[in-house]
């Protein structure tokens, strides 16, 4: 006997791709946090615009709460159905609408993968610099709502940048049209920016038109070993001060022992406690002996202990998968997750109050850090023992995300820097937004999402 709620969207749309299957529920049901038992009502996949309004009015009316689903890489349960929900998969809605040489831009549907994405722009000699290792799964319109970051930020900023307009179905299922693509815009409030991070619950994108821009000059990639934390920041200053930065990412030995098991060749002999890949223009042989001078500069301080720079394509590809496999890496072992952020000027000082905390609270568990230190945000995994049961582990590690909550606080950091709040970290929102402010955040939900159908219980406690 199928449910009464899905005959009657069933009866809306007859066309529309409804899928119920157990193994559909599970697969659609959940992210890469792998934390919750999938249970949602239905996957709904619609084909247009339209079926996506019609979707939105019946959830209203049926008190159904949607769960807009992209790549579901997310890593914060952004995008899990748990609790009978319908989950809109934009997977169908995934192809390029044009392609505007004179404005640079590029229009595409929400589940446009990002690798998709960068292959359209480079055909037309551009590309689209948002850029991170979920590339191959995750979509545009996951990218929109966590307001995504990855490895070049430090060169071209967060999604945010990139977007010249959106068109999004409010929780009312209206259709609005945001910037329209313009550059200069002063007509009022910047709803797309709104709807940038705001994980779904204010509206669902249904299309988005990308910025796209010069490809960078040809680059290097270097890879180095260090002895500390605080060598890293002096070379990262260093390298900043004398080079153009692409990208400047760091690990830990913990971090590099988890790549090299899952297949990654090494690359530096012998043990060092940290490691930094980064890239960089060298558009020309003076710019390569800056970088060769920089090198050396560092290593006469002591800051560097040893490095390589990538002779070919396939060595910088071999440099990054040293970094970029460290999540997958780690997956089979469902570590629990932080992603924090301060300013850049806060490092130092953050990297202090936080490594004495985790060596403290974890004294017997492994953790592995890595992340883009170069825009001041950290990635903290977790390893749960064998001996340690799930709940217990959980517990704990979230006893030490509230004391790590209060550090950041005290360094005016975030507990999201981009992978999102969703079920995750919405515990410890107030940690990085004012109360004030997240009763304004609410309100504005309000006006967007009357009946609070859009991904209730994500982003905050308890709505
Ligand atoms: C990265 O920087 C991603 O590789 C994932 O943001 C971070 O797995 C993580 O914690
Ligand atoms: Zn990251």
């Amino acid at each position: 006997m199928p449910d009464p709620r899905l005959a009657e969207l069933s009866r809306r749309l007859p066309d529309l791709r409804l899928l119920t299957a157990p193994g559909d529920l599970e697969h659609y049901g959940r992210d890469w946090t792998r934390r919750w038992t999938p249970a949602p009502l239905a996957i709904a996949l619609p084909a247009s615009v339209e079926e996506v309004q019609v979707i939105v009015r019946w959830a209203n009316e049926q008190q159904v709460a949607i769960v807009p689903s992209g790549g579901r890489t997310g890593l914060s349960g952004g995008a899990v159905a748990a609790n009978g929900e319908l989950v809109l998969s934009l997977e169908r809605m995934d192809r390029v609408l044009d392609f505007n040489a004179v404005d640079r831009t590029l229009t595409v549907q929400p589940g446009i993968i990002l690798q998709t994405v960068h292959e359209a722009a480079r055909s037309h000699g551009l590309i689209y610099p948002v850029d991170f290792a979920a590339r191959g799964s995750c979509s545009i319109g996951g990218n929109i709502a966590t307001n995504a970051g990855g490895i070049r930020v430090i060169r071209y900023g967060n999604t945010r940048e990139w977007i010249a307009a959106l068109k999004v179905v409010t929780g009312n299922g209206e259709l609005l049209e945001l910037n329209r693509g313009l550059i200069k815009n002063s007509s009022g409030y910047d709803f797309r920016q709104l709807m940038i991070g705001s994980e779904g619950t204010l509206g669902i994108v249904v299309e988005a038109t990308l910025k796209l821009t010069d490809p960078p000059p040809p680059s290097q990639v270097m890879l180095l070993a260090l002895p500390d934390m605080d060598a890293l920041m002096q070379v990262f200053e260093l390298f900043r001060e004398r080079l153009q930065l692409q990208a400047f990412e760091f690990f830990t030995d913990h971090a590099l022992a988890h790549v090299l098991a899952h297949g990654a060749q090494r690359a530096i002999d012998g043990d060092y406690p940290y490691y930094v890949v980064t890239e960089f223009d060298a558009v020309d042989e003076p710019a390569r002996d800056a970088a060769l001078a920089a090198f050396e500069h560092a290593l006469e301080q002591g800051w560097v202990s040893d490095g390589v720079i990538a002779q070919s394509e396939a060595q910088a590809a071999a440099l990054w998968r040293l970094r970029e496999g460290i999540t997958e890496s780690l997956a089979s072992r469902r570590p629990y997750k932080n992603d924090v952020s301060v300013r850049i000027s806060a490092v130092p000082a953050f990297l202090h109050d936080m490594q004495a905390l985790l060596a403290h609270e974890y004294p017997q568990i492994e953790v592995i850090w890595f992340g883009h230190i170069g825009d001041g945000n950290l990635h903290i995994n977790v390893l749960r023992p064998d001996d340690l049961a799930e709940e217990a582990f959980i517990a704990q590690c979230e006893h030490v995300t509230k004391l790590l909550a209060s550090t950041l606080q005290r360094h005016g950091g975030s507990i999201s820097a981009e992978h999102g709040i969703g079920l995750v970290k919405r515990a410890y929102l107030e940690s990085t937004r004012g109360a004030e402010e997240i009763a304004l955040m609410q309100g504005v939900r309000k006006v967007f999402d009357p009946n609070g159908v859009l991904n209730p219980g994500k982003l905050f406690v308890g709505s």
